[in-house]
């Protein structure tokens, strides 16, 4: 019964309709992620760079909020003496024990569970005198909710 001039009017009303649909679900998505940005940051843990020389942890206080993976990318700057970053929580799940060699890096991914401040030190000790962390190489992890 529709005329052809009806039909070609059709097509181009189900093209403007998909259109507008199209927009109003990227819309949608668009404005779903942005009142969910934790939607966007799942998956990828949250990078903090520490840097280990004699003999200093920089920084010597990090904070960290609950239940949040974080990787600490840890790099030796020392020309010569090996030294590592160990933070030893078991309460909060935390079990970090990294060995970096002199200008080399290394990582270690972590979450914790509990809210607290923990220490971090270098476990690195020479037969003779005093340890790294005698020497300065101590710092503080604080895990807030
Ligand atoms: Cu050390």
């Amino acid at each position: 019964m529709r005329k052809d001039t009806d039909r070609s009017c059709m097509a181009g009303d189900n093209g403007q309709k998909f259109f507008r649909r199209t927009v109003t679900t990227f819309l949608a998505v668009a404005v779903f992620c942005l009142s969910h940005p934790s939607l966007l940051e799942a998956g990828e843990p949250r990078v903090i760079d520490i840097r280990l020389g004699s003999y200093y942890i920089k920084p010597d206080k990090i904070s960290v909020k609950a239940n949040e993976t974080v990787t600490l990318n840890i790099t030796n700057e020392a020309t010569l003496i090996p030294h590592n970053l160990v933070i030893e929580a078991p309460e909060a799940d935390i079990h970090i024990k990294v060995d970096v060699s002199a200008g080399k890096s290394a990582s270690a991914t972590f979450t914790p569970t509990k809210t607290g401040i923990y220490k971090m030190s270098c476990a690195k000790k020479p037969p003779f005198g005093k340890s790294h962390k005698e020497k300065g190489m101590r710092g503080s992890l604080e895990v807030v909710p």
